[in-house]
């Protein structure tokens, strides 16, 4: 069939507000987020229920078009950038964002895949629950997005990544056949645990059309400090001491290089709220209970007793927390607002960050000494962005494969939580032990046969 006619079966399917097919309306869904990926597709298939979405499975299916969904477009792995083919359709979930039930007592929350996750997490907040998923870009994310992606954050030391909320899926496979649903059941082992199978599929195995997600009580007393230290390894010191003294009431504990911050005070023109220095920590406690705040003041004393911390400060009220957070979420603006850059999202074992640091600075001033690094990440997760700055698109797969390599001298991952997506396609497959890239394809081939679901990401294209 030719295209006019896909458009109107998709038309039947959807009615007109469910498909956009002009090239100013699709122009938004063709982007990534970092302006480098650009494609194009036949139509935004945009449907409002799980019905639709079967329908629009079942069209893709029979005229062979891939089908690439899409939450909020915040991937930083180009995950929901559709290819340059033109033949692709895309599924936007964003007509699907309802809340469909808070349950204060058996904490969960059930919703439509394209729920925003802030638009969720306000509305359990006014219940006094929390979903505690934070990152910069939450405000435009959606639950199907970050179930299906995995997604990382601020908080994964203290609750752990997206997949440790999802009680339950519901979602339509290749075939047509939805499966799953969102009773919250906090323990369910019959059978397989086949959600944790579409965790971090990225949309290659089957389209996230609801979740089921734990939510937590929502934390009345929250302390937020930002210090500064003159090194990784300082910072991993005081990491074991926030461990010893805070315990599981630490929520997040990030690092960023004083250049990297020195980027948000020029690129965004935002002052630090401390002098800037070599390393800094923004640290974060909080719990139910007041009782927080003396243990994490005596934790930043004695920090400082033991010589540390060089410089910083307890915000004093909740704007000021807020103030540190503005400055650790604009890393990424403040560098995009630079040029082009090479990203990295690597893990270590916690223990080895300091050495990898230090090895791939190394690395990268071998192959160029010009280069620069714009480096941070989350120090309880051994997880860094080792970004370097102004690398095209024409040069970065050096850059990539020399981080890389270091990365796996330390036996680590090359993408601790934003994913593969087309971005770091060729560098799995380059370095991920060949069973699992095996076993990977073989859960692949039993469910998307076809190769419907996001083509070109995560796994190879299959040869014509
Ligand atoms: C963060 O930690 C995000 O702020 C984005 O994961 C990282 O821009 C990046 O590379
Ligand atoms: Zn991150």
């Amino acid at each position: 069939m030719d295209e006019a006619g896909i458009l109107r079966d998709l038309r039947a399917i959807l009615g007109d507000r469910g498909v956009v097919a002009d090239a100013a309306g699709m122009q938004p869904y063709l982007e990534d987020w970092t302006d480098r990926f650009h494609g194009r597709a036949l139509a935004v298939a945009r449907p409002a229920s799980t019905e639709e979405v079967v329908g629009v499975v079942a069209l893709a299916r029979e005229h062979g078009l891939g089908l690439v969904p899409q939450g909020g477009r915040t991937s930083l792995a180009a995950g929901a950038t559709p290819d340059a083919s033109g033949g692709n359709l895309l599924l936007s979930l964003e007509r699907m964002n309802r809340i469909l039930a808070i349950d204060r007592v058996g904490l969960s929350v059930a919703v439509e895949a394209g729920a925003i996750v802030d638009t969720v997490r306000d509305a359990l907040r006014e219940v006094g629950r929390d979903l505690p998923i934070s990152f910069g870009a939450s405000g435009s994310a959606t639950i199907g997005g970050v179930a299906a992606t995995n997604a990382g954050g601020a908080n994964v030391l203290r609750y752990g990544m997206t997949g440790r909320f999802v009680l339950g899926l519901e979602a339509v496979l290749a075939d047509g056949t939805v499966v799953g649903g969102v009773t919250p059941l906090h323990k369910d082992n019959a059978g397989l645990n086949w959600p944790q199978l579409l965790v971090g599929s990225e949309g290659t195995l089957g389209i996230v059309t609801r979740a089921v997600l734990k939510i937590h009580p929502l934390n009345g007393h929250v302390c937020a400090a930002l210090l500064s230290v003159a090194d990784v390894a300082t910072a991993l010191t005081l990491y074991e001491l926030a461990v010893d003294r805070v315990g599981e009431r630490l929520s997040a504990f990030e690092l960023m290089s004083g250049s990297a911050v020195r980027r948000v005070e020029t690129a965004l023109k935002t002052a630090s709220p401390i002098p800037v220095s070599p390393w800094m920590l923004l640290i974060e406690a909080a719990s139910v209970s007041a009782s927080v705040e003396a243990d994490f003041a005596s934790f930043v004393e004695a920090a400082m007793e033991a010589g540390l911390v060089e410089d910083g400060t307890i915000a004093a009220s909740g704007e000021q927390a807020a103030a540190f957070w503005r400055l650790r979420e604009s890393l990424t603006e403040a560098e995009a607002k630079t040029g082009p850059s090479a990203k990295h999202d690597v893990s270590v074992p916690i223990a080895a960050l300091p050495e990898f640091v230090e090895a791939a600075t190394a690395a990268l001033a071998e192959l160029d000494p010009g280069l620069q690094p714009n480096v941070f990440g989350h120090v309880g997760d051994g997880n860094l962005h080792f970004n370097v700055l102004g690398v095209d698109e024409a040069t970065r797969h050096h850059v990539n494969q020399s981080v890389h390599d270091v990365v796996a001298s330390f036996g680590g991952s090359i993408s601790a939580e934003h994913g593969i997506g087309q971005y770091r396609l060729e560098e799995a497959y380059r370095l991920l032990p060949d069973a699992q890239l095996r076993l990977q394809e073989r859960l692949k081939q039993a469910l998307d046969p076809g190769g419907l679901f996001n083509p070109g990401k995560v796994f190879r294209r299959r040869p014509e």
